[in-house]
């Protein structure tokens, strides 16, 4: 096995990869970048065609998509985080891993209006009402989903890594209090060494410095 290289913003879509990279206990090398015109440079572009983060090197080749980097690290690695084919919660495993994308790109476009957009000009009312309702219905469906369970699947796997990522940002748009499934799942996964350490800001700045819950319906 080569070495691992992770590119990371903080507070980005790549502490998912960071935070596996931590439970999986295998070494690696952390690059970060700052959140903008860093991710445009040149030579950043040769490694991610469109500037973002995550993207891992690994065996001297490129791989980007967090849901990607889950998926191969699980299986060359051959952890319990992961469910191999065969496992009979392979199927959630994949729903769930997809499902944090489905929660993050409410995430994302939030992110957009609130903090990516300066002028408050530049800014749509309707796009931030209609994510944040959005973004609160995927919340419900994963508070149902907890209900009983202390994770997403039979034990703490990659899955909650990568679902935990998208309620921190999410968190950031949407008072998640009322969710108490939700609330009490994400405090058990700010206990875990691993998600504390990913989130470390590690002399970069951080995307999330505020709560942005006053465009909420
Ligand atoms: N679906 C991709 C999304 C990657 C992505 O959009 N990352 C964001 C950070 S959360 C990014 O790098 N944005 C920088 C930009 O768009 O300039 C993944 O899961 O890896």
């Amino acid at each position: 096995m080569s070495a691992i290289i992770l590119h990371h913003c903080h507070q980005a879509r790549s502490v998912r990869s960071l935070w596996l990279l931590y439970e999986l206990d295998v070494p690696f090398t952390l690059v970060m970048h700052d959140f903008g015109k860093e991710l445009r440079s040149e030579a950043y572009l040769s490694k991610h065609p469109l500037g973002r983060v995550p993207c891992l090197e690994i065996d001297g080749r490129v791989l980007f998509e967090t849901g990607a980097i889950t998926e191969y690290l699980c299986e060359i690695f051959d952890s319990t985080l992961g469910r191999r084919s065969g496992d009979p919660e392979r199927r959630e495993w994949l729903q769930w891993l997809h499902y944090a994308e489905t929660v993050a790109v409410h995430g994302a476009s939030l992110t957009q209006q609130h903090i990516v957009i300066y002028e408050d000009k530049d800014r749509s009312q309707m796009v931030m009402k209609l994510e944040s309702r959005r973004l609160e219905k995927t919340l419900e469906v994963l508070n149902d989903h907890l209900e009983g369970r202390e994770f997403l699947l039979r034990d703490f796997s990659a899955v909650d890594i990568s679902v935990g990522y998208s309620v921190f940002v999410a968190q950031h748009f949407v008072k998640i209090g009322k969710f108490k499934n939700l609330t009490a799942w994400m405090s058990r996964l700010h206990k875990r060494e691993g998600f504390v350490k990913s989130l470390i800001p590690n002399g970069k700045s951080a995307i999330y410095q505020d709560k942005f819950y006053g465009n909420q319906a």
